[in-house]
């Protein structure tokens, strides 16, 4: 069969296409794993941001697709349902199947208006699933049978069963196919990235996050010879900077210590890796484990510090994460001792806070803008976003702080939820006022550390930055929330790309 698999344009305040342009590992994943026979074309349209319906046609004019998967998060939801609509204009003999966290989560998004409903959704992780149901459809079978899978049948939609996680080490899930891909131009800041997995999962049930409702509460690994194949094969398809993109890789902290001297070892250090950890594993383990990530080649680490306040930390349910013994055996909030591990080995912190919670006042977000302005690197501040079926929409929607039920405005960085004290945008405000000039801070890093990049995108990249502003409302004379307003109207521009 001829595949074509697509994940979705759409990016966020934090992850500007003029300087990341990520590949999405679901695709080359489920490339890497379909039988041999398949003629699979992988596409990351947020690399033709743009021109995604041309290219979209054009993939379908050359590739003429027998089937056309689409991996989707939530807030790329409006962009979906509208490139299905175009792939069954163009191809109507395409069968089209959708993935990804939110078609796993919210299936019923996907079948109610029979325009843009796909013929199947792959619920949770794909691999297994996507095989199989290629097996069925060229044996002339249906759907029947095939654990996580829902597909159309007459007017409904039939829900087979989930399927249980994969435990990774039975080797069952084989290496991605990047030779699957059809758009080039990936980057981290000039260098070019890829993604790579070690583990999947999570043992935490943090409530913003979706990763419990996905798969549960469990962590896999996969063994270290595949991991470090993996990464080999990033670098000999050009790949310079690697994302790890483990849910957790600090839940396991010898193996990840493990997983660095192996990386030296491979001499696979001479790539920049970047990873996400928790507080706590960093601040307990930090003595040890930072030299040896700085020796593997770690840059950059986003620390998923959430929030400092005790309060909101409750609300989060991820106190027990940002939890350490200090000397004196009190059990302290781990992030100051985390960064401070991490700036002594010379490595960036990219701090991950979500302000505007429902008993945030005003000053409680200013104290957190306070920390990330005096301890983070790199900001990557959010606000609560009630994606579906996560306990944190639950609590919102049962105060009522719900505001926007539009999920294309569900990017993370735009308020869709008021707290007890503050409006959305009085909270979205508050967090643009100041992430702008964080942000600021840390250009000269990066553009120094990527000089070619900065020579050619260092002045578009400071126009991002600010945009919205003038140098009027920079030298305070024009008020602050005008600028604030061109800076939402641009964002508005900017989710209309499909
Ligand atoms: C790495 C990552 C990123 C990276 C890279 C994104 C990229 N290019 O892939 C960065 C940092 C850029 C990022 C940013 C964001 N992310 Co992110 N990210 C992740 C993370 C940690 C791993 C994704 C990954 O590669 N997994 C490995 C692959 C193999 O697994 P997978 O994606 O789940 O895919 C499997 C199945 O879902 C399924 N599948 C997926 N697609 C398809 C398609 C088809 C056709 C089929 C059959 C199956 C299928 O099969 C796959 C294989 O098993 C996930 C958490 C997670 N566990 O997945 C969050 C996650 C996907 N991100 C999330 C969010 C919200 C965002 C942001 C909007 C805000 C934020 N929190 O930072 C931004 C916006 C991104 C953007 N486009 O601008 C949410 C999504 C929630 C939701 N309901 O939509 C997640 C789940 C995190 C969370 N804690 O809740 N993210
Ligand atoms: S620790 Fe991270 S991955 Fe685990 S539940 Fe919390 S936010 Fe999700």
């Amino acid at each position: 069969m001829r595949i074509l698999l697509l994940s979705m344009p759409d990016s966020f305040e934090h992850m500007p296409s003029l300087a990341i342009r990520m590949p999405n590992g679901a695709l080359t994943s489920l490339a890497g794993n379909v039988d041999a026979h398949h003629r699979v074309a992988v596409a990351d349209l947020v690399l033709v941001q743009g021109r995604v319906r041309q290219t979209v046609t054009q993939l379908i004019r050359d590739h003429q697709p027998d089937l056309v998967g689409l991996s989707v998060m939530t807030f790329q939801r409006r962009t979906a349902l509208s490139l299905i609509r175009l792939v069954r204009q163009l191809r109507p003999e395409a069968c089209i199947v959708v993935g990804g966290y939110d078609p796993s989560l919210a299936p019923e998004a996907y079948t109610s208006s029979p325009d843009s409903a796909p013929d199947v959704i792959v619920r949770g992780e794909g691999e297994i699933t996507f095989r199989e149901l290629l097996r069925a459809i060229e044996a002339g079978r249906g759907g029947d049978g095939i654990a996580g899978l829902s597909y159309r049948s007459g007017d409904g939609f039939v829900q087979n069963p989930d399927r249980p996680v994969t435990g990774l080490a039975s080797g069952d899930i084989k290496l991605p196919n990047r030779g699957a891909r059809v758009l080039t131009g990936y980057t981290l800041i000039g260098r070019q990235i890829d993604v790579v997995e070690t583990s999947r999962g999570c043992t935490f049930d943090c409530s913003f996050c979706s990763i419990i409702e996905m798969r549960g509460r469990n962590f896999h690994t996969y063994a270290f010879d595949r991991v470090l194949a993996d990464i080999r094969d990033a670098r000999d398809h050009g790949a310079r900077a690697i994302f790890l993109v483990d849910d957790n890789i600090t839940l396991n902290v010898r193996r990840f210590a493990e997983l660095c001297r192996a990386i030296v070892a491979a001499r696979l250090d001479d790539l920049e890796y970047t990873v996400q950890a928790m507080t706590s594993a960093i601040a307990t383990h930090g003595a040890t484990l930072a030299p040896l990530m700085r020796r593997a080649g770690f840059r950059y680490v986003f620390l998923g510090i959430e929030n400092i306040l005790d309060q909101d930390l409750a609300f989060l349910r991820a106190t027990a994460k940002n939890r350490w013994r200090d000397e004196q055996g009190a059990r302290v909030n781990a992030t100051v001792q985390a960064i401070s591990h991490l700036h002594r080995h010379k490595m960036y912190v990219v701090g991950g806070l979500i302000v505007g919670n429902p008993d945030d006042t005003r000053e409680s977000i200013e104290a957190n803008l306070a920390f990330a302005r005096r301890y983070v690197d790199f900001p990557y501040i959010q606000h609560p976003t009630p994606y579906p079926r996560t306990p944190m929409t639950k609590d919102f929607r049962e105060r009522s702080l719900i505001v926007e039920d539009d999920v294309a405005e569900y990017d993370g960085t735009t308020a869709v939820v008021r707290s007890e004290h503050l409006r959305p945008d009085e909270i979205e405000f508050l967090r643009w006022r100041a992430e702008r000039w964080m942000k600021l801070r840390h250009l000269p890093v990066a553009l120094v550390h990527s000089p070619r990049f900065g020579l050619r995108h260092g002045l578009s990249m400071l126009r991002h930055t600010f945009r919205g502003s003038t140098l009027r409302s920079l030298l305070r004379l024009e008020d602050e929330r005008t600028a604030f307003e061109r800076y939402r109207a641009l964002r508005r521009a900017e989710r209309e790309t499909a």
